[in-house]
């Protein structure tokens, strides 16, 4: 990572000087990007995917993007085919792309050109072990992940399963840009707590940006 430049460094939180957390970065664009969310599962519905042990995500997905991330029973990878739809998944949305852009650029990674957009849905008691995101093709590249809807906690570990982990609240309209060293650490969430976001309703969801080759 270069120069970090973002204006306001009372915005900025740091998982380390790596990964930024840009508080309420995407609050003004909230109601856009979550009816960009509804446009997109219009098309590419959110669904549980079947891991290769026979288990479904308890998270619900869908993906928009030249790229989606999928798993089923022979493994993750990511495809240009939505395999529930057997089409394209819909486009990358131009403020999706956009706002990821900008968002890396303030934290130091320029020109991020996003290319898989994965998006997550997270209900009460829904969460995501410990795991680390390995299916792009080339590491260099940062993640930029928006969070919307009901806060939950966000754990960051190390490069071994074994290291301690750090956990921080990510809350309606943060972005953080991770990259570098901390692009195979391992991370997760916990289960989502009982509440409710006006705009969002009980649920938080998680926009993550990625290029993935
Ligand atoms: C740190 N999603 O989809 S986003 C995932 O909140 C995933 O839905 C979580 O982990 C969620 O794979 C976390 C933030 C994130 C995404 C990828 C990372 C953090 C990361 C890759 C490396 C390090
Ligand atoms: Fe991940």
């Amino acid at each position: 990572m270069k120069g970090m430049k973002v204006l306001k460094n009372s915005n900025v939180d740091k998982f380390s000087d790596h990964s930024l957390i840009l508080r309420h970065y995407a609050n003004d664009l909230d109601s856009q990007l979550l009816n960009t969310v509804n446009h997109v599962a219009e098309q590419s519905a959110f669904r549980n995917m079947q891991t290769p042990s026979g288990r479904f995500i308890r998270a619900a997905m869908t993906n928009c993007g030249k790229y989606g991330w999928i798993s089923d029973k022979s493994g993750y990878r990511y495809d240009k085919t939505d395999p529930k739809t057997n089409k394209s998944w819909p486009e990358m949305p131009e403020v999706f792309k956009t706002l990821a852009k900008r968002a890396a650029n303030d934290a130091g990674y320029n020109n991020f050109e996003s290319n898989a957009c994965l998006i997550n849905r997270y209900t009460e008691k829904i969460g995501m072990s410990l795991h680390q995101d390995k299916d792009e093709n080339d590491f260099t590249h940062p993640i930029v992940s928006v969070s919307l809807g009901v806060s939950i906690i966000f754990l960051f570990g190390g490069l071994t399963r074994k290291e301690k982990v750090m956990a921080k609240e990510l809350k309606h309209g943060d972005v953080v840009v991770w990259g570098g060293p901390d692009r195979l650490r391992f991370h997760g969430v916990r289960p989502l707590k009982r509440g409710v976001h006006p705009l969002v309703g009980a649920a938080r969801i998680n926009l993550t940006l990625r290029r993935a080759s």
